[in-house]
């Protein structure tokens, strides 16, 4: 009895696929994770695992798992020892580094590079190669949100997300119960958005009948992008027929005239005629929002993908000002974080925006970094001779695949780390095994995307199994072969020690958590009405120029009857690219493909289970068609993250970038069907 107790273990941990981080207990028997469950106990999340989470165990001991060091040779990745792969890499960057200059190495960041705490030892990394070449996914997912943040508050990652308590909540181009949120991760969504259903009202504006909108008070359907005509309205009518809250724009907001004109033009007929939605419709939010008095407007990436990203954006937090609802309770929360604790070192307001590297000067970088969309233009002018990707799949998230797959073959090296083979893996020169959720330490470094005030550590679950390596130690190794010391040189080494410097944070104490202590946090309420000590002039600016400018050109998307408008969607039983091998899926829900609805499947001739040829103005794809009762007539849908039916071959950095933020147009692109083929 004692020998079988001893061999098994259960561990407290958290989910690190998403940042929702919802607590998850992992069951080992002798060594080996045989499973995983949620955590009734944990104070985000009350025991709830979304499919991709309750796949951790799966995803772990799967077959597929990159193992141990792969270099290519004769054009084929064949294993290699660390000392050799290391070695060798390390031979090419200071190669490639004295013969053309730090900027020639980049480092592409992706979404799961973000959540492995280790990965952030490549930043201090960065620095001291001193390469501007930074990348990361933030810049194709929502570079404007980061503008519009920057010029109405000088903080380029202040996010604004829907208080807890709220009595009005509108979201704009999000779909919570799948995505679990955008910029703010709710784990356990459908409670919450029952909750502010309940409690005054839950409007969802979306092309799709999204699963957020089946338990919404009120749907409305936009014509994708133009969501800029009904923010305009409702800001317009509440400033001049009451329903604004005069006292915080008089005490906390800047530039409210030079708003007011900017709306000028969207009286109620604009705001119909340009974003397709019935009056009456309009005018029914409208009172919603005045009986509320206070509301919460949440965006996502439906907004940031679209065409009018910038302004819809710029509207939707005015919105949310005009009714006195920023910092705010029952408005809109800005979590200060425990790690960050942004309400003690608080913010200088800044401009970051820098022009694009040298051949994309066009597309700008912020903040450090510069555009995923302009990669293939670097690396095609010569540019960038080396790319480092940490947890990310480019090939699959960046537009124009043809060209991008083809420029990312002729770089001298291409190093990527990842813990299962992809589309990316498949081009690289090395091929890094990294150490999964639960073969690492972590702690909870985008703690300010959280619901409440916490932060958690989790220790290792299971040592890393076969050759596999954490991240820090991987850069680590390839910075002393660059003579920069940023990682201690064991693998084995405390991973809680070595956080400590990272979150030498006021409000959370890591020292409290040694290797072997299970997860663990503080927990305050909300802290409310702190982030006007440190805006500009301690007021959000309401009517940033360069916005202003942008709003007078703005127009909806074409409407070709003959075209369709391509729009983003998240699927439930993966993230992006990860998991796109159904491992979280077992009824097959979130399949490749158009989604379509049937009437335009109809019009158009296409048949369900046929193939279809998709054709934007700069690709084609040849997908197959499923029906779905959620599209709405005009807009279809192909969810990114699949190497076949990648619908980044539709996408382009050519055409409809946006001059300001250097965002890849992906919602309302125009695009055409045909039927090519038979179920
Ligand atoms: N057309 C179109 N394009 C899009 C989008 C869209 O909606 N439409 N969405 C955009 C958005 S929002 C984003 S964020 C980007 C996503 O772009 P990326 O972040 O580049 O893509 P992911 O598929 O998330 O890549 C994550 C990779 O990390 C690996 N991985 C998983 N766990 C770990 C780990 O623990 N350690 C390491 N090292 N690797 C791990 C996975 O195997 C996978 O290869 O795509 C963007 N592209
Ligand atoms: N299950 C799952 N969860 C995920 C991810 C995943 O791939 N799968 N990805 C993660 C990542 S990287 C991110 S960035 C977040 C994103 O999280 P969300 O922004 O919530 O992403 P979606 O679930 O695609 O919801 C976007 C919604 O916008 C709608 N939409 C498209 N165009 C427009 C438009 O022009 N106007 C309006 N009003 N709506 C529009 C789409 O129909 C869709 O329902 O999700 C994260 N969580
Ligand atoms: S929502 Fe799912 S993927 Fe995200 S942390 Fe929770 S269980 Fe993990
Ligand atoms: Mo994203």
């Amino acid at each position: 009895m004692a020998a079988s107790e001893d061999r098994t273990k259960s561990v407290r941990t958290y989910c690190r696929i998403c940042p929702a981080g919802c607590g998850m207990i992992a069951d080992v028997v002798d060594g080996k994770v045989v499973g995983v469950r949620g955590d009734k106990a944990h104070p985000l999340s009350y025991g709830y695992l979304c499919p991709k989470g309750q796949a951790s165990a799966k995803a772990h001991n799967s077959p597929h798992r990159l193992d141990r060091p792969l270099m290519r040779s004769s054009g084929t990745l064949s294993p290699a020892s660390w000392d050799d792969a290391m070695d060798d890499i390390g031979g090419k960057l200071v190669e490639i580094r004295q013969a053309s200059g730090p900027d020639a190495i980049g480092v592409y960041f992706g979404t799961a590079g973000f959540f492995d705490t280790g990965g952030m030892f490549s930043f201090p990394f960065i620095g001291q190669l001193g390469t501007t070449s930074l990348y990361t996914a933030t810049s194709v997912d929502s570079p404007g949100y980061q503008l519009v943040a920057e010029r109405m508050s000088g903080n380029h990652w202040l996010l604004p997300k829907p208080d807890r308590d709220a009595n009005f909540v509108i979201l704009n181009g999000i779909n919570p119960i799948v995505s679990h949120g955008h910029n703010f991760f709710m784990a356990a969504p459908k409670a919450q958005l029952r909750k502010w259903a309940a409690r005054g009202g839950l409007w969802v504006i979306d092309p799709r009948l999204t699963e957020s909108a089946e338990i919404a008070t009120g749907h409305l359907r936009p014509l994708p992008g133009t969501e800029y005509a009904l923010f305009g309205f409702l800001i317009r009518s509440l400033l001049a027929d009451g329903g604004a809250d005069v006292e915080f724009l008089r005490d906390f907001c800047s530039n409210v005239d030079s708003l007011r004109d900017s709306v000028a033009p969207f009286d109620l007929d604009a705001a119909a005629s340009i974003t397709h939605i019935e009056q009456s419709e309009i005018l029914r939010l409208l009172a919603g929002i005045r009986q509320a008095g206070r509301i919460a407007l949440q965006l996502g990436t439906g907004t940031s993908m679209s065409k009018n990203a910038n302004v819809t954006t710029w509207l939707g937090w005015a919105l949310n000002a005009v009714t006195g609802s920023l910092d705010r309770p029952g408005g809109m929360w800005i979590n200060r974080g425990m790690l960050q604790d942004l309400a003690k070192v608080g913010w200088q307001p800044t401009n970051t925006t820098r022009p694009g590297p040298k051949s994309r000067p066009d597309l700008p970088g912020r903040a450090g970094q510069m555009p995923s969309g302009a990669l293939i233009d670097e690396i095609e002018a010569g540019n960038l001779r080396a790319l480092i990707v940490v947890g990310g799949n480019p090939v699959i998230a960046l537009p124009d695949t043809r060209r991008l797959t083809a420029a990312l073959g002729k770089l001298d090296l291409l190093v990527v780390l990842d813990v299962l083979p992809t589309g990316t893996t498949e081009l690289a020169t090395h091929v890094l095994p990294c150490t999964g959720q639960l073969e690492r330490a972590d702690i909870s470094m985008g703690d300010i995307a959280y619901t409440r005030e916490f932060a958690q550590y989790a220790p290792r679950v299971v040592p890393p199994g076969a050759e596999r390596r954490p991240t820090w130690w991987i850069l680590g190794e390839l910075g002393r072969r660059l003579g920069i010391e940023i990682a201690p040189p064991d693998p084995d080494a405390d991973e809680a020690a070595l956080f400590r410097p990272l979150a030498a944070a006021p409000r959370f104490d890591i020292a409290a958590f040694d290797g072997d202590t299970a997860v663990s946090f503080l927990e305050e309420e909300c802290s409310f009405g702190w982030v006007s000590r440190f805006l500009p002039d301690n007021r959000w600016n309401l009517a940033p120029e360069e916005l202003v400018e942008q709003l007078k050109h703005s127009t909806p998307p074409g409407c070709d009857p003959e075209a369709l408008l391509l729009i983003p969607s998240r699927q439930r039983h993966k993230i992006n690219s990860t998991f796109n091998d159904g491992i979280a899926d077992r009824h097959g829900h979130s399949l490749p493909g158009l989604y379509i609805s049937e009437r335009d499947a109809a019009r158009f001739g296409l048949e369900p289970g046929g193939l279809a040829e998709v054709a934007s103005a700069t690709g084609k794809l040849v997908v197959t068609v499923h029906i779905d009762r959620r599209m709405g007539d005009g807009c279809v849908s192909i969810p990114h993250g699949f190497e076949r039916a990648n619908v980044g071959h539709l996408t382009s950095t050519r055409i409809n970038t946006d001059p300001l933020s250097g965002m890849i147009e992906q919602s309302g692109v125009e695009v055409r069907v045909r039927p090519i083929g038979p179920p």
